[in-house]
């Protein structure tokens, strides 16, 4: 966690409110694999990192509620009996979706105040909505006493992403920023929304994110058209989701679907799969299977589901070209953000040297290269 960020939202709230605030952190996340599995009822292999949001929040008697967002200085004030979407609403949609969500459970909420502060990379994937949504929702459970399990938040949160954002989203990042644990990875089972936390021995190896810095547009219309394509495949298979067809049943009904279309499903089942085969590697602590699985995730994300893009694939080819990178994909929902790579530590500081100069060579912009640590879900926490 950054206790910077925690700092910040305490002495902001104090000056600004005046009065004591609670203090909640919620982090981002990675993931090593299993993208796009998640809303097909299958596996995934995130963590949460030690980049998040933190908030800083406490009752209120006044007649209105008071957001403030730090990073952006925008202070936004709303009537909580009053709640809905906002056409462009950027981080109040979130915000709001997690109130509306709890009323629309029947729960009661008075005014607040909040601040919060973050320090995950926007448009990145590393789930910076899906901290947000958690951090509130945590912290109102705790403020009002709300008595809600951390499972109950996260489908709060998830419904929030879909009703308020417009993100039709699996349940992999509000979950994982919730149940994280430190040093470990979460084996995420999306259909009985469970994992098993798993400490991956990467030997000499390190992981390194690389940002593109690019973000492109239709991210998310393109998201939920890949979604009802996995459920109109599953409908014609008539199974609950793709987590339930093999490759076999798909080529049953190959004939009645669009090469497109076909390509994609069988991604989902093919991606379920090297979760798995990840698992098994980790297991054993074989680094270059691990690898190997990364570009192997990557590709089908390109060639096959059709989220990646010009500067992703860019930075993948880059490292598959270099000695001493075992592996790389895109990361998250795509067409844009970062890339996971699993590098060797003797090669970390060449290998940030070498793809800044070649991706700014390429594209005029510069890329952003963090390491994160995985940590512990959202919280509680004092300065
Ligand atoms: C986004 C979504 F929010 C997740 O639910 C998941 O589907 C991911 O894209 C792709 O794996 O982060």
């Amino acid at each position: 966690m950054s206790k910077k960020i925690v700092k910040k939202v305490y002495s902001k709230f104090k000056n600004y409110f005046k009065s004591e605030p609670l203090l909640v952190f919620a982090p981002g996340r990675i993931n090593l694999i299993g993208e796009h599995t998640d809303y097909n009822d299958g596996y995934a292999f995130p963590a949460a990192i030690n980049k998040g949001i933190a908030v800083a929040i406490a009752k209120s008697h006044a007649s209105v509620s008071k957001v403030g967002a730090l990073d952006k200085d925008e202070l936004y004030e709303f009537d909580i009996n009053e709640v809905k979407p906002l056409e462009n609403g950027g981080w109040r949609n979130y915000v709001l979706g997690v109130i509306g969500e709890m009323q629309n459970l029947g729960i009661i909420l008075n005014n607040f105040n909040m601040v919060f502060s973050g320090n995950i990379p926007g448009g990145a994937g590393m789930s910076s909505s899906a901290a947000l949504e958690n951090s509130v929702a945590f912290a109102l459970n705790e403020l009002f006493d709300l008595k809600l399990s951390k499972k109950q938040m996260i489908l709060i949160s998830q419904k929030a992403e879909h009703n308020y954002a417009g993100v039709n989203c699996g349940i992999m990042d509000q979950y994982t920023s919730m149940f994280g644990e430190k040093k470990s990875a979460l084996l995420l089972d999306c259909r009985s929304i469970t994992s098993e936390a798993f400490k991956v021995d990467f030997k000499n190896y390190k992981l390194v994110l690389i940002n593109t810095n690019v973000k492109h547009d239709l991210s998310e219309s393109a998201y939920n058209d890949r979604r009802a394509v996995c459920e109109k495949v599953s409908e014609m298979l008539k199974v609950t989701a793709l987590r339930d067809v093999s490759e076999d049943d798909l080529s049953k009904i190959k004939d009645e679907l669009s090469e497109a279309d076909y390509q994609k499903a069988l991604y989902v089942i093919q991606e379920n799969h090297r979760v798995l085969e990840f698992i098994e590697a980790a297991k054993n602590s074989d680094v270059k299977t691990m690898g190997q699985l990364l570009y192997a995730s990557h590709k089908g994300l390109s060639k096959q589901y059709k989220v990646s893009c010009e500067e992703l694939d860019f930075l993948v080819d880059f490292a598959r070209s270099t000695k001493g990178v075992v592996g790389a994909r895109m990361m998250g929902g795509g067409f844009g953000g970062c890339t996971i790579n699993l590098v060797r530590e003797d090669v970390v500081d060449h290998f940030k040297k070498s793809v800044s100069k070649a991706f700014k060579k390429e594209f005029k912009n510069n890329c952003s290269i963090y390491m994160v640590k995985l940590s512990q879900g959202t919280r509680l926490v004092s300065i």
